[in-house]
């Protein structure tokens, strides 16, 4: 080392060090002979991999990912919950391609811990206003006709955090609380009419058999359009963490009607709000009263790529072409539109669907950007069947003050800085 290098701070060494590496085999002396010392892999090399045998079949008999995405893992705020019993976990959405939300990525969220029930002494009762009360066993269930759908599951807390201003650095957080599966089971509706539905009765009582006895008042409009009893997700039956072996799924729903490990469902002629066990979640508005009845999840998108997890500079690319892309989705039914902005909402350009378009399912867009190396504000807009319009936060907050957790659907900026990186903003 000569006398100039000792006088650099640790700082600009390690920048230096960073800047070496990402040069690669064409860099400094130094580099190249670390990279002879490991292998030569890169063309017209054969790397060893190619020059030897792998494991064989069986290796893993229920795979795994590949230990090189070790980093794709659901993550937790361990501020936000006293415990892990009662507590949620985030998708790692940045990480994710297509729709589908992998079975092991899915956000969690649990008011008791997750039960271990053994399918074959697990029950699901049927009764109250009906005329043939039944108990079903999951086998019992597997007779009936079966569907699979893909829909995606959304805790109307996503976004919480947000409400009064920018907080979280990562859109796992930011928007996390949400997956997309293709769910496999019954149609409620099919059950209701082996049952035999009292023609007054209006409401469904669902039960979880977790310590929570988590339970949902359903109205029995929900029930009869496209409520589901699923048993399986993604092709294998249901995780522990998503309710093995059978859940309720509220297609566009609140993530909380969805009641995991469902034992019980008693049919009724009114909501079940007077019960102590049952609580449900209220929209707290501006002037301090509350929203009583909000079941949709509105529609609502986010840019994951570029995003604080994915920034520009971590290929050593800087200015050029990205692909630019995201998710949206709404509980009323398809998308029909998303427009990207890259100066934060003056000007906006539609983006283009790269998966299908199915009603309340994720729906992935992407936009080509010729990014030119200086700060800029992405943000994206979507517009669903209905024609209902995603809101700005000034909007929102208009309609809803500041005081909510819940249902928080506003555009979301993400502003690109000129080295790359990417930040958590608001702006109206
Ligand atoms: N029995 C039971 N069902 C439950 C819960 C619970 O704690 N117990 N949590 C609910 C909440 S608040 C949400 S957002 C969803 C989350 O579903 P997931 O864990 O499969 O992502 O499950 C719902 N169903
Ligand atoms: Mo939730």
């Amino acid at each position: 080392m000569d006398d100039k290098s000792k006088k650099l701070a640790p700082a600009e060494l390690n920048r230096r060090k960073f800047l070496m590496n990402s040069m690669g085999l064409v860099g400094g002396a130094a580099v190249a002979k670390t990279a002879m010392a490991e292998e030569a892999f890169l063309p017209p090399a054969v790397p060893s991999w190619t020059r030897s045998l792998g494991p064989g079949v069986l290796t893993n008999p229920y795979g795994q990912p590949s230990k090189f995405e070790a980093h794709v893992q659901r993550r937790n705020v361990e501020w936000l919950t006293a415990d892990k019993i009662a507590s949620i976990s985030f998708t790692p959405l940045a990480d994710l391609k297509g729709i589908i939300t992998p079975s092991g990525l899915v956000f969690e969220r649990y008011h008791a811990g997750i039960p271990e029930i053994d399918p074959s002494k697990h029950r699901l009762m049927i009764h109250g206003m009906v005329s043939n009360p039944i108990i079903l066993t999951m086998d019992d269930l597997m007779r009936f006709p079966s569907v699979s759908r893909i829909r995606f599951l959304e805790c109307p807390a996503n976004g919480g955090m947000e409400w009064r201003g920018a907080q979280m650095e990562g859109v796992q957080f930011t928007h996390g609380m949400l997956s997309c599966c293709e769910w496999t089971g019954v149609l409620l509706s099919t059950i209701l009419e082996e049952v035999g539905v009292d023609p007054r009765a209006s409401w469904i009582l669902a039960e979880g058999a977790d310590g929570s006895h988590m339970s949902r008042s359903i109205p029995m409009e929900k029930a009869l359009d496209d409520a589901m009893i699923v048993y399986a997700q993604n092709g294998e039956m249901l995780r522990p963490e998503q309710g093995y072996p059978v859940r309720l799924i509220n297609p566009g729903w609140e993530g909380n009607t969805c009641v995991k490990w469902l034992r019980r469902l008693e049919i009724g002629d009114k909501p079940w709000y007077h019960r102590e066990e049952t609580s449900k979640y209220t929209d707290l508005l501006a002037d301090g009263r509350a929203r009583e009845f909000t079941y949709e999840q509105e529609c609502n998108s986010v840019i994951t790529s570029p995003s604080p997890e994915k920034p520009l500079s971590g290929k050593g690319k800087g200015k050029g072409k990205y692909w630019v892309e995201g998710l949206a989705w709404s509980g009323r039914g398809r998308i029909k539109h998303v427009d990207i902005s890259f100066d934060g909402g003056v000007s906006w350009r539609e983006a283009k669907f790269t998966s299908v378009v199915e009603p309340k399912s994720l729906t992935r867009f992407g936009i080509e950007w010729d990014w030119d190396g200086s700060p800029a504000m992405l943000q994206s807009r979507s517009v669903d069947e209905t024609g209902y319009v995603q809101p700005t936060y000034a909007q929102l907050r208009a309609a809803r003050g500041t005081n909510s957790i819940y249902h928080k659907n506003a555009i979301h900026t993400w502003k690109v800085n000129a080295d790359g990186s990417v930040s958590n903003v608001q702006i109206s």
